[in-house]
């Protein structure tokens, strides 16, 4: 397969001025008719007229009215054209019925829709499918259905047709048309300069009812990009459309967002504290893309974060903002070790600017997502909040209309700011996680802090250059108060030394508040001095990440040792979940323990090779201790954190919740079940019967109320998905794969819906000693499915490939075992190019 590379870019030789599309829609035989308005570039760099197309049956081609015979070459047509401006036209045919892979034009619980990003609209006609070509479209749809959308504003309807105008230039990859028998939850938002916005959530009938929740979050969305980023919305209407078949979460299509239905729909009933707190950052998420994204767009994928990493960022200030600012932190911390520090340290470490791709699906990932928008969040840090709004106001000023590159986006904040930013850019270009050795040294009233920076090599890239890294840091008497305020050290040496003079005794540190750069710390510390932490430090960060440690340690030496949970641990905890002034959430995060395969990887780091049972009955022998440690109290705390009032599902309601619901847990080792038996049936939302049932499943002890539960949903999609998820996500290690296995025979699994095929197969991965069972059965099972799903669904499964990427942690048996399903994938027969390339990579 061709990879392409950053270094040979070369700018389309067309400007694209206007761009007419007409659909007739049929679902094995849809007609796209485009009209095109070409002009070629003076002294263009590749003047070839080179279009792409894929999956395309060409009818007609012609050129300023007259017929044309393209040559039809490997992923589009090259065509002789004029020197000056001129008109294509061209007719095709496509198959809507037959998209499996929900990429392009395709068809879902018989609704149309599209899905362009990355590289999707060649699948609907011959364009320069490029995000640098930025032109209006005007849109005809002529089709049966009774909603006929696309991207703009409205300009006409009639019986069986619709039109619409995108006055705003932008990329094919924002192009969408969704045509289906939808209803509408509707509303209107005023903006600042006084004007009304007509808003829609299209969604099938019987859904009507889940849209309120998402319509208030695109309203608070809505005003809060005014108030934060003074970024108005600019068309009349903005609709988002409720999809079951889509591969990702969401698309920021201009002005037609289409979402997965699992991120936007949403009741009481049917979702969890934690969809609806999803499905708020999403909606953000896509809406804030209007500026972040489609005003201002790439000029290539390969910049890819420039769009995602500044809109993670801005999603997250606004969760932060509606929310909980430290609960938030935590919660993106905890998702960032558990899903970038991987990839970053195995086989798939990419930069977050990546400068290679064979299939650009396979680097929509956390590096680029998270990683991305903690580059941002370093930048913020570095050049402070005043200067931060100063080169994001320069930057929508300068580059608005534009597709622009990392330089465009670091150079705004130069010119804004003075500052030399050239050794930041290496956050952008060097992969892996940078780890920060600290060591100390006190003397005479001075403190002095030692910081050495290095980077394990990733592939292609062995050496790194120091990067600028800004480390928080808050010092605290030995008596626990806080004498010197959080200040931000900036560590741009491979080592380098602080100091801090006048202390009357050896501080303590906090470092990395807020974790203030997305690194590994490495500091020789002591449990007493992690307890102390967590029982004073004023960083909610800091202390969450204190019992986070304490908890790892326990848990490393359980393992290694076999030694008893550290008891005082468990009175810390006990002290902590206690402590009725500490916001619930928080002390909920602080009861979660770190996930078993973070406790592999921290093994596989000191030298240890994981064993992935020993791993999982370490947990549960934990629990079990900390259950009895708690017993008195419990009965008192799940009292005291069970939310009589109607369900509401705001950030202190959802809390307590999640508090509750760790307390229910751990409630269910000592009774057996009967609390949660109660809770199951008294439960008037999703948020305490999937917890209920969780507890009961996990306890072995759920059958009646898990087939209840089947009864209940079972023409429900999305809450389904939560019960073939938990089942896998619930096994013992021993009865994992073949949970999974069965439920892949089960009536409801269909594996060409993404959703239902990462419940089950996602949970299988997530089940870190069921998926690593010496058996191997896991391996197995998730290579079988795979290879079935790439004919289908390359995209999602590739993604789903990376379950494997650890695969170097464990012993050499396990290693030999996923090295011959992995090779088994890269055998299957015509392997889309989606997953061959993740499987070489992972194997390499
Ligand atoms: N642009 C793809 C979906 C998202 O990141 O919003
Ligand atoms: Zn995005």
């Amino acid at each position: 397969p061709e990879t392409f590379y950053l270094k040979d870019y070369k700018p389309f030789g067309f400007e694209v001025e206007a761009v007419e599309l007409t659909f007739k829609l049929a679902p094995n035989s849809t007609r796209v008719l485009s009209k095109i308005r070409f002009s070629p570039k003076a002294n263009a760099a590749d003047p070839r007229f080179f279009l792409h197309g894929e999956a395309l049956k060409l009818i007609s081609a012609k050129i300023d009215g007259a017929p044309v015979t393209p040559e039809l070459i490997a992923g589009g047509l090259i065509c002789d054209t004029p020197d000056s401006p001129f008109t294509w036209e061209s007719e095709v045919e496509i198959d809507p019925a037959a998209n499996t892979a929900l990429e392009g034009l395709y068809m879902s619980s018989g609704m149309y829709c599209t899905q362009c990003e990355a590289e999707g609209f060649r699948k609907i006609t011959y364009y320069p499918d490029r995000p640098d070509v930025m032109s209006t479209f005007s849109v005809r749809i002529e089709g049966n259905e009774k909603v006929l959308l696309s991207n703009g504003n409205p300009t006409g309807a009639g019986e069986g047709w619709a039109e619409w105008l995108d006055p705003w230039p932008k990329p094919a990859y924002l192009f969408a048309l969704v045509a289906g028998d939808l209803v509408n939850h509707a509303d209107s938002f005023t903006t600042r300069s006084g004007k009304d916005v007509e808003l829609n959530i299209w969604v099938r009938p019987g859904d009507e009812g889940k849209c309120a929740f998402g319509m208030d979050a695109l309203k608070k969305s809505m005003k809060w990009d005014e108030d934060v980023y003074g970024r108005e919305y600019d068309l009349d209407i903005f609709n988002i459309v409720a999809v079951d078949d889509f591969n990702m979460g969401a698309m920021e299509n201009k002005g037609l967002n289409i979402f997965n239905s699992s991120c936007v729909l949403a009741s009481p009933e049917t979702s969890t504290d934690a969809n609806f707190e999803r499905i708020e950052a999403i909606i953000a998420h896509e809406y804030f893309h209007n500026w972040t994204g489609n005003r201002i767009t790439c000029r290539d994928w390969f910049q890819l974060c420039l769009k995602e990493g500044l809109t993670v960022f801005r999603d997250a200030q606004f969760t932060a903002d509606m929310r909980s600012e430290p609960v938030k932190r935590i919660e993106d911390v905890i998702a960032l070790r558990a899903r970038q520090f991987p990839e970053d340290n195995g086989p798939l470490a990419h930069p977050p600017r990546p400068e290679q791709f064979q299939e650009i699906n396979n680097f929509y990932t956390a590096t680029v997502y998270e990683k991305g928008a903690e580059v941002i969040g370093m930048l913020k840090r570095l050049v402070g909040d005043d200067n931060y709004d100063k080169a994001l106001d320069l930057y929508f000023d300068r580059h608005d209309g534009q597709a622009c590159t990392i330089e465009d986006w670091l150079k705004v904040f130069e010119d804004a700011t003075g500052r030399d930013l050239s050794q930041f850019k290496l956050w952008y270009s060097q992969a892996g996680t940078p780890q920060v050795t600290v060591s100390e040294a006190y003397a005479g009233g001075t403190y002095t802090l030692t910081l050495a920076q290095s980077t394990p090599p990733t592939p292609g890239q062995p050496d790194k250059a120091p990067r600028v890294i800004p480390i928080t840091i808050g010092l605290l008497s030995p008596n626990g108060d806080e004498i010197r305020a959080t200040e931000v050290l900036e560590l741009t040496e491979a080592e380098q030394s602080f100091t801090f003079d006048g202390l009357a005794a050896k501080p303590v540190p906090s470092i990395l508040r807020e974790f203030s750069a997305p690194v590994i710390l490495k500091r020789e510390s002591t449990n007493a001095e992690r307890a102390f932490l967590l029982a004073h430090d004023t960083d909610p960060f800091n202390r969450w990440e204190a019992g986070n440690a304490l908890a790892t340690e326990t848990r490393v030496t359980m393992v290694t040792e076999g030694a008893a949970p550290d008891a005082a641990y468990l009175d810390a905890l006990e002290k902590l979940v206690r402590d009725d002034t500490l916001d619930p959430a928080f002390r909920a995060l602080v009861l979660s323990p770190p996930s078993q395969s973070e406790i592999a990887q921290t093994l596989h780091d000191r030298g240890v090779t994981p064993d992935p049972q020993k791993i999982y009955d370490a947990a549960e022998t934990f629990a079990q201790t900390l259950a009895q440690q708690l017993e008195t109290s419990l009965p008192r705390l799940y009292a005291a954190t069970t939310v009589d009032s109607p369900y509401q599902p705001d950030a202190h309601g959802a809390g307590l919740r999640a508090l509750n619901g760790r307390i229910l847990s751990l409630l269910t080792r000592l009774d057996g079940g009967e609390q949660a038996a109660r809770q199951y049936q008294a439960a008037d939302n999703m948020t305490q019967q999937y917890a209920a049932l969780a507890a009961l499943m996990k306890a072995e002890n759920g059958e009646s109320q898990s087939q209840a539960f089947f009864d209940q949903w079972q023409n429900d999609r999305l809450v389904m998905d939560k019960w073939f998820g938990l089942q896998v996500a619930c096994a013992a290690p021993d009865a994992a794969a073949k949970v999974a296995m069965d439920l892949t025979r089960h009536a409801l699994f269909d594996m060409k819906n993404p959703n239902r095929f990462r419940a089950v197969m996602g949970a299988l991965a997530g089940n870190h000693a069921g998926f690593h069972h010496k058996s191997g059965a896991g391996y197995t099972l998730l290579a079988q499915q795979l290879i079935a799903l790439d004919s289908l669904n390359p995209q999602t499964t590739a993604r789903m490939c990376s379950a494997f990427q650890t695969w170097a942690r464990y012993d050499s048996a396990r290693q030999a075992l996923i090295r011959t399903e992995l090779e088994r994938i890269l055998a299957a027969e015509d392997l889309s190019r989606d997953t061959n390339e993740m499987v070489s990579r992972i194997l390499q």
